[in-house]
């Protein structure tokens, strides 16, 4: 199933700016068009029109549709891009105005990008879900006809039954197998993350295009693509990163955010962010040398509340400084700016601050403990090794004493993992 889309097309793109928000909108159709651009379609012209509300019937009012289609007569456009969803009823109006025009949004746009960029089967697979439901309620005579796809669809209509009922009847199906799809998938990792859980775990979370994936490279020569693309990485890749001996952490690449994500990707791609909410540290990418980054600093929030994240500690990583040209720039983003740790992933700068900065929120709350495993238990007995450092340990004929350095976070997930209950000491000396 394709949005129909020729090499080289040309584009208007389209925003409305509320009250007060004249900067907010400039900035996000400048984001606008570099989506387009990262699908290679190319922006003639952009219309910000300015309005109370938006348009309920045709996002913009009536003499900016007129204006449009003078517009898109001239200069023969193909595709008219909304910078916010349209609703599917929005959508069918301006449509039936603008005849031969295609009309997009924002949310469109980026699913496109997804599409493109998605690799693994469960990238896939969560972009065509929320692709499907994105089309759903917009389905109309343009987009039927959906290439059907041999088995697994059931195909049988009743008599009567028009076309588009067909199609959504269809696509109703697929959104059923493609969730079940997932489910399974999810099953499938389950057993990785398990192993992974009993280790310190940081994931990278960050705006598109900040620099996540390089930042990921340097620390864990790792050999993922970094393009100056939105929505490179779709896929969480996770790699071993040993600061020190003691100080072992497991590192996850994530899926960038956007200002108004659409809601369907949102829930499409909840699985891919459980590294998120299971991390013990999060690294907020920042770019610096973008003018809009505070902009970015909230999104990032929003997202992470979207995605039901609870607050967890966090480091904020300012990329890119190398871009920031002088001092005085520097000396002014500073001073916007709260507690983080200033690098250039690209150029290797400010690298080893992070990481004794990581090393220190890792240290943060570790505790001598003295806990008594049953001797029956091998499981734990041997896995303790790997959740703390052993200062010293007392085998009995029933169960082991350990007299351990362990990090509370650590501590928590050993004790829930091995059901221990029997713990002499705990938070006995602060480190
Ligand atoms: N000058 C400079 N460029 C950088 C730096 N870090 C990353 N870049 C560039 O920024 C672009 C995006 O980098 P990525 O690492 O792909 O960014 P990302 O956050 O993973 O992006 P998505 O996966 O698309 O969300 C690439 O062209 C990088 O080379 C840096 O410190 N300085
Ligand atoms: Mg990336």
């Amino acid at each position: 199933m394709h949005i129909i889309r020729p090499k080289i097309e040309k584009s208007i793109l389209v925003a409305i700016s509320l009250p007060g928000e004249k900067e907010v909108t400039e900035n996000s159709v400048k984001e606008l068009a570099l989506l387009a651009n990262t699908l290679e379609i190319e922006v003639v012209d952009t219309i910000i029109q300015s309005r109370m509300k938006i348009h309920n019937v045709h996002y913009v009012g009536q003499g900016m549709l007129e204006k449009l289609k003078q517009l898109v007569e001239e200069l023969e456009i193909q595709t008219i891009i909304c910078d916010d969803e349209l609703t599917p009823s929005q959508q069918k109006n301006i449509q039936k105005e603008l005849k031969n025009c295609k009309i997009l949004d924002r949310s469109s746009l980026i699913l496109d990008i997804f599409k493109d960029h998605a690799k693994t089967k469960e990238a896939k697979t969560q972009v065509d879900l929320a692709r499907m439901e994105y089309m759903l309620p917009r389905l109309t005579r343009k987009w039927t006809h959906l290439e059907r796809q041999k088995g697994g669809i059931d195909m049988r209509g009743g008599p009567g039954e028009t076309q588009i009922e067909m199609d959504r009847r269809l696509i109703r199906n697929q959104i059923k197998k493609l969730k079940s799809e997932l489910k399974k998938i999810a099953l499938q990792s389950k057993t990785q993350k398990k192993h992974r859980s009993q280790h310190f775990n940081v994931a990278i979370v960050g705006y598109t295009n900040a620099g996540k994936s390089t930042l990921m490279n340097v620390l864990t020569f790792a050999k993922i693509a970094v393009e100056d693309k939105l929505f490179k990485t779709l896929d969480t890749t996770i790699r071993q990163c040993e600061i020190d001996k003691s100080h072992v952490i497991f590192l996850s690449d994530t899926v960038g955010f956007i200002k108004k994500l659409p809601h369907q990707l949102v829930a499409s791609f909840r699985s891919t962010l459980k590294e998120v909410e299971s991390a013990d540290l999060l690294l907020k990418v920042i770019d610096v040398s973008d003018p809009n980054f505070l902009q970015h600093i909230k999104t990032i929030d929003d997202e992470l509340k979207e995605f039901k994240i609870p607050e967890k500690n966090f480091i904020n990583v300012y990329n890119k400084v190398d871009m920031v040209s002088n001092k005085l720039n520097m000396k002014m983003i500073k001073k916007r700016l709260s507690d983080g740790i200033f690098i250039s992933a690209k150029r290797d700068l400010g690298i080893e601050k992070l990481l004794l900065e990581i090393k220190e929120k890792m240290d943060l709350n570790s505790h001598q403990r003295t806990i008594r495993i049953s001797n029956k238990n091998g499981k734990a007995n041997s896995a303790i090794y790997q959740f703390a450092k052993i200062l010293d340990q007392k085998v009995e004929d029933e169960f082991t004493e350990y007299k351990v350095n362990m990090r509370d976070t650590m501590f928590e997930k050993f004790s829930k993992t091995y059901n221990i209950s029997v713990v002499i000491n705990n938070n006995l000396d602060q480190r």
